[in-house]
């Protein structure tokens, strides 16, 4: 009976599994059937995003990236679902329409990746001279099978829309449609796509998204759609801004500048280096706290060690930056404006005059070229060097990028400067004078590969001798396996490639003539705890020591944002021991590189925001986008409303708020000489004479 019964039950249990499958599958032949465009439109347009990204980035977690699908197809159901409100007749013109617009993102993207190695942006249009770039581009690369491809999705969808007339299929669903219903259904199929979506991305997805410059990862994670979504919000986002408050901009500008003398200072540094060629080094995430430290008696940065003892070193230096980090050094240091207050000036605000160091070199008859071995399109630096004034800018393109030397983000420093050197080479042999920026690259967060930086311990190895005599080693972990410890290894690495890039130019007498300028572009984001155990180590609890112990070192918030100082050295080769040779303590910030420079390079920029330093000296103040400040005897921090003193002098209380005054009131010149475009002697008929706007 029970062998009965059970044999019943599962008889019964698969026939309603199979009733069920066939109401499932009747389901989906009947949603088929009724919406067969729509899901035709989807999956073209999917199709076509998905081969974009297979063809640009190939590798399978790039162009399977299920985030990226999901918000395609997010985007595409999405508009797909208002074809529903037009009768099924008039349906097919929204979605070959859309299904055009979304192949045409596609190809141009196809295209445009193909020559930049980077996806388009709109705000390329309005850089007039690129246009002509595409435009070549487009005709040469026509004949690619692979650009082609897309045009499939309409052609596809003209020719199930002529099937679909035959069958008179327009007429059989116009009886059925209720069309508001499919559409709130597919607007919440959609939905629930977003709602997905959202719930998959982190917090990095999120900042590289609202920054937009890491282009091939806003594709990978939001898909091309979303992307180019973006990027029309973010090129048209400068232009809004710049349509309202001309005047008082201007007004502000005039002001500031009108006490402003024509004419530079002179000091004992004035054209002390005329007519030296100049090399410039950006240095990736280095930080001043690296320089005199030591493992185990060994040092971390035994070259920049050297460069800062022979040289002239600057050692309470700070970089600028906003969201925009190394563009926003590039734009500090070249131009002595700082970061704009929204979006970053590289990306959203390529279009404007900038008065960069190299144009003013230029005018001096200097050939001026920048080198870094990343994507030109990274940071839209091809726009932007070339708006500095820059001749020439070597990027990965001009270099051999061989697997085995990839290291991080891509060339290792070893090798970009290897292949530098070589280069400079034949600049100095054409050119009498020249000025020219090397960005470097490998040391940049997360400072993970550890195995490629060569050897260098971070532990703590302490020798004693034991009852017999004899030494005995004991090794504790200290920094090992710290984000800090790593950062030490990576350093480390940047150090000796430097150490090497300075022996290949010597070793071609390319230092002869030359003076070395370097400058670490902004702090390497470490986490506060590990400053905590590098300082208050307790080795016999492998842990942080007690806040009670007398020789604890606090490193509180403080501490932690005054210790994100960079270095900036000036260095040439027999330096040591003249009288440049010398440590400057004045705090000096980034936008004071220029005018620095300047003075003894011999050249000056009335528009300038930061200083020179040798004429400035104690009375300087660096101003921070944030709106902190810091100067020889506060740091300010303007979040909090508080200060810590570092100096014993008293502080009076109309002495900060003038301060604050005067971050406020440059901050906002800065920005509106950026985002108003005042530098440029066509708009600003203004501008007095002698400044010679790009
Ligand atoms: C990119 C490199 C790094 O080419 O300069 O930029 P960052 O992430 O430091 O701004
Ligand atoms: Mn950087």
């Amino acid at each position: 009976m029970k062998i009965v019964k059970y044999v019943f039950s599962k008889f019964m249990n698969n026939t309603i599994k199979k009733a069920k499958q066939m109401k499932k599958d009747h389901f989906i032949r009947e949603y088929l059937k009724n919406n067969i465009l729509f899901v035709c439109f989807v999956l073209t347009n999917v199709i076509n995003a998905t081969l974009l990204r297979f063809f640009c980035m190939r590798s399978i977690e790039n162009y399977l990236s299920w985030k990226a699908i999901i918000a395609d197809t997010f985007v595409v159901t999405a508009v797909g679902a208002f074809g529903y409100l037009f009768k099924p007749k008039n349906r097919f013109i929204y979605y070959f329409g859309f299904s055009v617009f979304f192949t045409a993102i596609c190809m141009i993207n196809s295209v445009y990746y193909t020559f930049y190695t980077s996806f388009a942006s709109i705000s390329m249009i309005s850089l007039t001279q690129y246009i002509g770039d595409v435009g070549d581009a487009v005709v040469e690369n026509v004949l690619q099978l692979k650009d082609l491809i897309y045009v499939i999705a309409p052609l596809l969808f003209v020719l199930v829309h002529i099937r679909l007339i035959k069958k008179n299929y327009y007429k059989r669903i116009e009886l059925k449609a209720d069309r508001k219903k499919s559409m709130f259904k597919t607007i919440g199929f959609s939905g629930v796509l977003l709602i997905i979506f959202l719930m998959t991305l982190s917090s990095l997805d999120i900042s590289r998204f609202t920054k937009q410059w890491n282009k091939e990862y806003v594709v990978m994670r939001f898909g091309i759609y979303i992307y180019q979504a973006n990027d029309l919000i973010t090129s048209v986002q400068p232009k809004i801004n710049s349509m309202f408050g001309y005047d008082k901009a201007k007004k502000s500008f005039t002001d500031y500048f009108s006490d402003k003398s024509d004419t530079a200072a002179t000091n004992e540094m004035t054209n002390v280096f005329e007519g030296k060629n100049v090399i410039v080094i950006h240095a990736e995430s280095m930080m001043t706290n690296v320089i005199g430290l030591t493992f185990n008696g060994e040092e971390v940065t035994p070259n920049l060690n050297r460069l800062s003892k022979e040289g002239m070193y600057f050692s309470n230096f700070y970089s600028q930056v906003s969201v925009g980090t190394s563009s926003d050094s590039e734009l500090t240091y070249n131009t002595s404006l700082l970061p704009t207050k929204s979006g970053t000036a590289f990306v959203s605000y390529s279009d404007r005059t900038y008065i960069g160091i190299p144009t003013l070199l230029k005018k001096k008859g200097y050939y001026t070229f920048s080198m870094h071995a990343n994507n030109a399109d990274f940071w839209n630096r091809r726009a932007m060097h070339n708006k500095l004034g820059y001749d020439r800018f070597y990027s990965k393109a001009d270099y051999e990028v061989l697997k085995e030397n990839v290291i991080g983000l891509g060339l290792s420093d070893k090798e970009f400067f290897h292949q530098s050197v070589e280069k400079i080479k034949e600049i100095n042999a054409e050119h009498e004078k020249w000025y020219g920026l090397l960005i470097m690259l490998t040391n940049h967060t997360p400072f993970s590969e550890t195995e490629k930086y060569g050897e260098f311990d971070v532990d703590l190895k302490e020798t004693t001798l034991n009852e017999q005599g004899e030494e005995v080693t004991e090794t504790y972990p200290y920094m090992e396996g710290t984000k800090l410890g790593n950062y030490f290894k990576s350093i480390h690495y940047a150090d000796a490639a430097l150490g090497e890039f300075i022996a290949g130019l010597d070793e071609e007498g390319l230092l002869d003539n030359s003076i070395f300028v370097l400058y670490g572009d902004h702090d390497a984001r470490l986490p506060r705890k590990d400053y905590n155990r590098l300082y208050n180590y307790d080795k016999s609890t492998d842990d942080i020591l007690d806040k009670d112990y007398p020789d604890y070192k606090e490193y509180d918030s403080y501490q932690y944002e005054l210790g994100r100082k960079v270095p900036f050295i000036i260095w040439s080769k027999n330096m040591a021991g003249t009288k440049y040779n010398m440590e400057i303590k004045n705090v000096m910030g980034m936008y004071d590189a220029a005018p620095t420079l300047g003075n003894m390079l011999g050249f000056y920029n009335k528009y300038s925001l930061g200083h020179d330093i040798f004429t400035i000296k104690e009375n300087n103040i660096v101003v921070f986008p944030n709106g902190n400040w810091v100067n020889n005897k506060i740091y300010y921090n303007s979040q909090k409303e508080a200060y810590l003193p570092l100096s014993e002098e008293p502080i009076s209380e109309e002495e900060i708020n003038a301060n604050m005054d005067y971050t406020n009131r440059l901050l906002d010149v800065s920005n509106n000489i950026i985002v108003f475009d005042l530098l440029n002697k066509d708009k600003n008929k203004d501008l007095e004479s002698g400044v010679d706007s790009k």
